[in-house]
């Protein structure tokens, strides 16, 4: 029986082979969104089918739903199965390079015959790629680095982003078990890491047959890997795993520390624990010469138990937090509740969903007191930048939303100005100046060599107008690399010029990353925590962003915009 997972990568891997072959682009696109729309189907589609239900699923119309009808009935697509005779599928891993399209792979595969990675890796060793037309020896030194990144980028972690909703949407089912007194989330999740390996999740309960019943058999389970009493294993439809625990709530504190991590994290508190004969485990702490167990009911009680303040989840990465807890002088993160205002999000005047006057009221309901509105600039055409003279018509509105929102909360005016890719920014001084705040960013020619790249960098920092340098290295989570930029010169720069560097909390961003943004800190570099709203419904992802600073161990007096407007203004001005 097919399920969801392999259902929706037959599609992409058709969408791709299309794609390769040269058909008609809404053709292949339509089967990359039925790929995406069966990814993400909370239920099996087997059921869907079985009810007759395949055409009410989004992208899926009367041709698509027959073939996979097909597909679950023979387990086999034979419009695939042509298509592969003529686009061998192993191209399909070609395409994984950055750099290189459908029709580059075409052409290596029609002139020089490469089929795999290995034969393309090896073509290009042999100086062979150089010779196709439109290739010269530096785009083929490019194709070997894409292929080197590849090998260490492209592991199958899934961004926090994506784990996150899924684990709260599970919690929220076992809650409901009778008997459940506490659930939580566990592991790398909890420490918000950027990108998750499996999710591990936590319940105390008295009985624990029933926990494992309504996990097993949640609607998004492919495949239950392994079922115990007090612990199983799921792979869910999206592929990712699910390790559940369970246990009494007496022994709750070590049980939650235990598999919160990181493991590193635990050697140490296990050698604190040998230090005073005690044998510390998932259930309790135990005297080696004997002697009954200590049960710990919370973490406070895990840590007082070795003589130590209680260590934030987003501090156990064993990178100094157990020596800064020894010695007091544990951080005092920064917290949601600390954020005053966002100072990057979009508008309709460029390629946002909301006006500036709905963003301010959203703002304002959720506790902001100022915001700044930060289109894009003219020549990010793809996103409707604004010209010099839609920008000053928008200063306008923007004066006019102030006005409308009352004393309480400020509207201010902004950009979102591009860098381009000569190192040149894309509106001249003087209207840099008309504006309230000026950030600066990369979207285009990431993958310059890094002095280039960081100099283009270095140019936008140096300028007196930017006050802000949004998602330094634009990266993508899971594997969009980002531009390699000479970090410590960057935030040398930053700190000489007081320019403020941002933690981008849109999870398939968080950029800075959270080693960033501790070195920053080092460096007296300021921090902004911003959500790039489209929509008014992005400032939810507010709580990446802050994870990612708790995880640089920063304070809100680090983040600018947790002061007030006075304070921010006079500290840009
Ligand atoms: P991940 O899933 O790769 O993103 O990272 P984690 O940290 O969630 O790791 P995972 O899922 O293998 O295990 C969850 C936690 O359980 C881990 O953070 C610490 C604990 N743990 C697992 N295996 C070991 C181990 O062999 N030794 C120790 N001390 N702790 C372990
Ligand atoms: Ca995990
Ligand atoms: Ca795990
Ligand atoms: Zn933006």
């Amino acid at each position: 029986m097919m399920k969801n997972r392999e259902i929706a990568q037959m599609f992409a891997d058709v969408a791709e082979m299309l794609s390769i072959r040269g058909d008609q682009i809404h053709r292949i696109l339509a089967y990359r969104r039925a790929a995406e729309s069966i990814a993400e189907l909370g239920r099996d589609i087997n059921q869907i089918a079985a009810e007759g239900k395949l055409t009410d699923i989004p992208g899926i119309g009367q041709t698509l739903a027959d073939k996979i009808e097909e597909m679950l009935t023979t387990g086999k697509l034979q419009f695939y199965e042509k298509l592969a005779q003529e686009i061998p599928p192993s191209l399909l891993e070609l395409l994984r390079v950055e750099g290189l399209g459908p029709k580059r792979v075409k052409q290596v595969y029609e002139v020089l015959g490469v089929m795999t990675l290995d034969e393309l890796t090896a073509v290009a060793q042999q100086g062979k790629l150089r010779a196709l037309p439109g290739m010269g020896a530096k785009s083929e030194a490019k194709i070997l680095a894409a292929i080197e990144a590849l090998a260490r980028h492209g592991d199958d972690r899934t961004p926090l982003g994506e784990a996150w909703p899924v684990a709260q949407a599970i919690l929220m089912e076992l809650v409901q078990v009778p008997g459940v007194t506490k659930t939580a989330v566990a592991g790398s999740l909890r420490r918000m890491k950027e990108t998750i390996g499996d999710v591990d999740l936590l319940v105390a309960a008295d009985d624990y047959l029933p926990v494992m019943e309504r996990f097993c058999t949640l609607d998004a389970v492919e495949s239950v890997v392994g079922r115990g009493p007090t612990k199983s294993r799921i792979v869910l439809l999206n592929g990712l795993g699910v390790d559940l625990r369970v246990l009494p709530a007496e022994r709750w504190g070590t049980l939650l520390s235990y598999f919160t991590g990181s493991k590193d994290h635990n050697v140490r508190l296990r050698e604190l624990a040998l230090k005073q004969g005690l044998s510390l485990n998932e259930h309790a702490f135990t005297p080696v010469d004997g002697g009954p167990e200590i049960l710990c009911a919370d973490e406070t009680a895990v840590y007082q138990t070795l003589g130590l303040p209680y260590i934030p989840p987003s501090l156990r990465e064993d990178r100094g937090e157990i020596e800064a807890a020894q010695q007091g002088h544990l951080p005092n993160l920064v917290q949601i509740d600390d954020i005053r205002s966002d100072l990057h999000m979009h508008t309709t005047w460029s390629d946002g969903k909301m006006s500036v006057l709905e963003m301010a009221r959203a703002a304002q309901a959720r506790g902001f007191q100022y915001i700044v509105i930060t289109d894009h600039s003219v020549s990010l055409g793809i996103a409707n930048g604004l010209s010099i003279e839609r920008l000053r018509q928008q200063a306008e509105e923007i004066r006019a939303a102030d006005e409308a929102m009352g004393p309480d909360f400020r509207v201010l005016h902004g950009t979102e100005m591009e860098i381009k890719a000569d190192g040149s920014l894309d509106y001249p001084d003087e209207v840099l100046a008309e504006l309230d705040f000026v950030i600066a960013s990369l979207h285009t020619s990431l993958s310059q060599p890094r002095e280039q790249v960081t100099q283009r960098m270095l140019n936008a920092i140096n300028n007196p107008h930017v006050d802000m340098i949004a998602h330094p290295t634009g990266r993508l989570l899971p594997d969009r690399p980002g531009a390699d930029l000479d970090m410590d010169a960057i935030m040398a720069a930053a700190a000489a010029t007081g320019t403020i560097l941002e933690i981008n909390a849109s999870p398939h961003r968080l950029d800075l990353r959270d080693v960033h943004v501790r070195r920053a800190i080092e460096l007296d570099v300021k921090i902004a925590i911003n959500c790039d709203a489209h929509h008014a419904d992005q400032f939810d992802l507010l709580h990446y962003g802050v994870a990612t600073a708790q995880r640089g161990w920063a304070e809100a007096r680090h983040i600018v915009n947790t002061w007030p407007v006075n304070e921010f203004l006079a500290f840009i001005r």
